[in-house]
């Protein structure tokens, strides 16, 4: 495609910025949400504006329109892409469309939002950073929905790592823990597809924490070991809950990784934990410092300064909510604590200003390709794994000897 101004390109010089939003699920809310409030709470260059919703089904599309906001509604994620009023795309479907959709949009002169992970594979996650790659030379950006990155804490961790209050990073621990996978009769969505969802927990929450890792170091996995399972192998296909298909994906993903520097990461995604519903947590451990986050209670950061005297030095928590922290200038007197869907919120207003600015926005297709590039290799860890060194037989009976006869 020839290049063109930018501003004419994308129409940005009206002071607004049109987004058309391709799916309108959990993650379209969400984005809607961001979208709708950024510019009410922070000062913006540009005003988005939900210019068209775009979804497969006319009636579906329409009413969450309405419900969401979004002025029109299209069926065609085409000729959402091909609307004059249409800036920005944000691509909210799952996996298998977003290479497809993304690169179109690129290419036909609109800035990107992509949800994460980036891809379901390392070839497509390829060519969307080439095309994103290319895009900018012409003045769009792209960007990858790592929504975490843009919690207050999370944010205040990255700035006090970056500032090396932690000194040379040694360990970093990251689980993502959810339940809703549990019971077995859970219906068979595109989730637990490999051919829509590129994998399971793995993609799903296993790439969040890959992404903060590489993040919150500020450098990358350079080697992973990986175990993968699927707990409940067939599931009721929907609309036919007589009938039972195969689950493709894994139910549970458990690595460990090498960074860059030498440090070591742990890392777990499941989504049969019983009793955790959204549990991100990880902790950082450096030569001079730990820092600990729990995205169950974003609103704090637990951080222990170890070049305090021993006597007095713990880990203490920082409520992150005071102005001085990172999103915090625009939003409630401190102590009124920020949500999940604040994420968002702040993830539009970021997209915004580097639209606006014409800066690289973070995380860029080439950190959303460096996150699957690392999926990659735990699949093919847990493939090599799964012939892993057996136990030497016990011939005791585990437990034998220890427990009390039930009476
Ligand atoms: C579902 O497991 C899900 O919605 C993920 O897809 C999101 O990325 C995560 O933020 C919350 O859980």
């Amino acid at each position: 495609m020839a290049a063109r101004n930018p501003e004419e390109a994308t129409g940005e010089a009206a002071g607004e910025l049109g987004i058309g939003m391709v799916g309108h699920a959990f993650m379209g809310a969400a984005h809607s949400q961001g979208w709708r409030t950024a510019a009410r709470v922070f000062d913006l260059p540009l005003r988005p504006r939900l210019a068209a919703l775009c979804g497969r089904s006319p009636d579906a599309v329409r009413a969450a329109a309405d419900k969401l906001g979004w002025a029109a509604a299209e069926t065609d994620w085409r000729a959402l892409v091909a609307r004059d009023d249409v800036h920005l795309v944000d691509v909210c479907t799952p996996g298998d469309s977003h290479a497809e959709i993304a690169i179109a949009a690129l290419e036909a002169g609109k800035h990107v939002l992509c949800e994460k992970p980036l891809a379901n594979t390392v070839a497509e996650a390829e060519a969307m950073a080439a095309a994103a790659e290319a895009a900018r030379t012409r003045g769009q950006l792209a960007m990858v929905g790592f929504n975490y990155r843009r919690v207050p804490a999370v944010a205040h961790a990255r700035g006090l790592i970056a500032a090396g209050r932690l000194g040379a990073l040694r360990h970093l621990r990251l689980t993502y823990l959810q339940d809703w996978l549990v019971d077995p009769d859970f219906p068979l969505t595109w989730r637990l597809d490999r051919e829509r969802a590129g994998s399971g927990a793995l993609g799903d929450l296993g790439a969040h924490i890959v992404d903060l890792a590489q993040h919150l170091a500020g450098e990358p996995l350079v080697g992973v070991s990986a175990l993968t399972e699927t707990f409940v192998r067939e599931r009721p296909v929907p609309g036919a809950r007589a009938e039972r298909g195969a689950v493709t994906v894994d139910d549970a993903a458990l690595f460990t990784g090498r960074l860059a520097s030498g440090a070591l990461a742990s890392f777990e995604a499941t989504r049969m934990a019983t009793g955790r519903k959204n549990a991100l947590r990880l902790e950082v451990n450096g030569e001079l410092g730990s820092l600990a986050f729990d995205l169950e209670r974003l609103n704090e950061l637990s951080f222990h300064d170890h070049t305090e005297p021993a006597v007095s030095a713990g880990f203490r928590r920082i409520l992150v909510t005071e102005p001085g922290h990172p999103y915090l200038e625009a939003w409630w007197p401190p102590g009124h604590a920020l949500g999940y869907e604040h994420t968002f919120v702040h993830q539009a207003r970021d997209l915004v200003r580097a639209v606006a600015d014409g800066v690289q926005p973070e995380p860029s297709f080439a950190d959303g390709l460096r996150v699957q590039r690392v999926l990659a290799a735990v699949e093919e860890s847990a493939r090599k794994n799964a012939v892993y060194t057996p136990v030497a037989a016990d011939p005791a009976p585990v437990g034998a000897g220890s427990v009390p006869a039930q009476a």
